[in-house]
């Protein structure tokens, strides 16, 4: 649970944490876990992972589930997002040595569904291996990241943020750094980018995002400026129930793409279902089409 002043931190700056993890609850996700992962991301296997496996790990691997789930993280995303939540995303990030990171962003389909992301650090994060940096308040602001022309080539947006949001300039950036079993909880909108991994060593931390039932959780597409008609995105009912029904929502997974790899047959059901949900999709908003050109 958070408490007032905790939700309240998270509301105006849009994020809160760190959080630590009981030692005792981690010890699940201890060297095993983590050496499974990295063997999977970081081997011949992930080439073979499609893109669509690999950002649904809330629907493909248990141990991540259970990671993404378990009270100390799932108790605070209840106190913000209310008793009805859906996991919508959920992936292990494995940065060697070397990685460039990534630049400013705003998580775009988080921003949209008013989601939380959630950061959890396997292995340090730090200054030198790559931690997020944010900008706090950024997201409430009303500007487009994508759409600035020095921002999309990776330039710090501070300046930016002072001149789209004067009244709490001067802005500056938080290097949000995490011991390993650490987490934090952020808004989607948040300004954030990720540093070069100049360690020498491997940087691993889990995201799960998370949603409120009541919003449709589609891929609207990374363009913050922009919001597409992408495809429902699966989700899992994490807590209380989905009244809605909005939402293409999944059971929670039984398998584990880090022990076993999804087998041909899986794939091609996962595939399969994915065709049918988007015409089925597809064939709703012709109906919804018509019936407004007929009207
Ligand atoms: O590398 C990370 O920890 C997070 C990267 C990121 O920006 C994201 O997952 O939204
Ligand atoms: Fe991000």
């Amino acid at each position: 649970m958070l408490s007032t002043d905790e939700i309240h931190q998270f509301e105006r700056d849009g994020f809160v944490g760190p959080f630590t993890i009981p030692p005792d609850v981690f010890a699940e996700f201890g060297e095993a876990f983590q050496s499974r992962i990295a063997h999977v991301l970081l081997g011949e296997q992930r080439s073979k992972m499609s893109t669509f496996i690999f950002r649904n790990q809330h629907v493909h691997s248990r141990s991540v589930y259970r990671l993404i789930t378990i009270d100390p993280i799932l108790s605070r995303v209840q106190s913000l997002l209310g008793p009805d939540v859906l996991a919508w995303t959920a992936h292990v990030i494995a940065r060697n040595h070397g990685h460039n990171g990534q630049r400013w962003h705003s998580d775009s389909i988080n921003q949209f569904i008013r989601g939380i992301h959630v950061s959890i650090a396997l292995t340090d994060m730090n200054r030198k291996n790559g931690c997020l940096r944010l900008i706090p308040k950024s997201h409430l602001y009303r500007a487009s990241l994508t759409r600035h022309p020095k921002i999309k080539g990776g330039a710090d947006p501070t300046a930016y943020a002072d001149s789209v949001a004067p009244w709490n300039a001067p802005h500056s950036v938080i290097e949000m750094e995490l011991e390993p079993g650490q987490f934090f909880l952020t808004w989607g909108g948040l300004w954030h980018s990720v540093g070069v991994n100049e360690s020498g060593k491997l940087r691993m931390a889990a995201v799960a995002r998370f949603a409120r039932t009541d919003f449709c959780v589609r891929d609207y597409g990374y363009d913050d400026s922009m919001i597409q008609h992408g495809k429902r995105l699966p989700c899992v009912v994490v807590s209380g129930t989905d009244t809605f029904h909005l939402n293409r929502t999944e059971p929670p997974p039984t398998g584990d793409i880090y022990v076993q790899p999804l087998d041909l047959p899986s794939r091609l059901r996962w595939l399969g279902k994915n065709v049918r949900d988007r015409a089925a999709d597809l064939a709703t908003q012709l109906v919804g089409a018509r019936a407004k050109y007929n009207a």
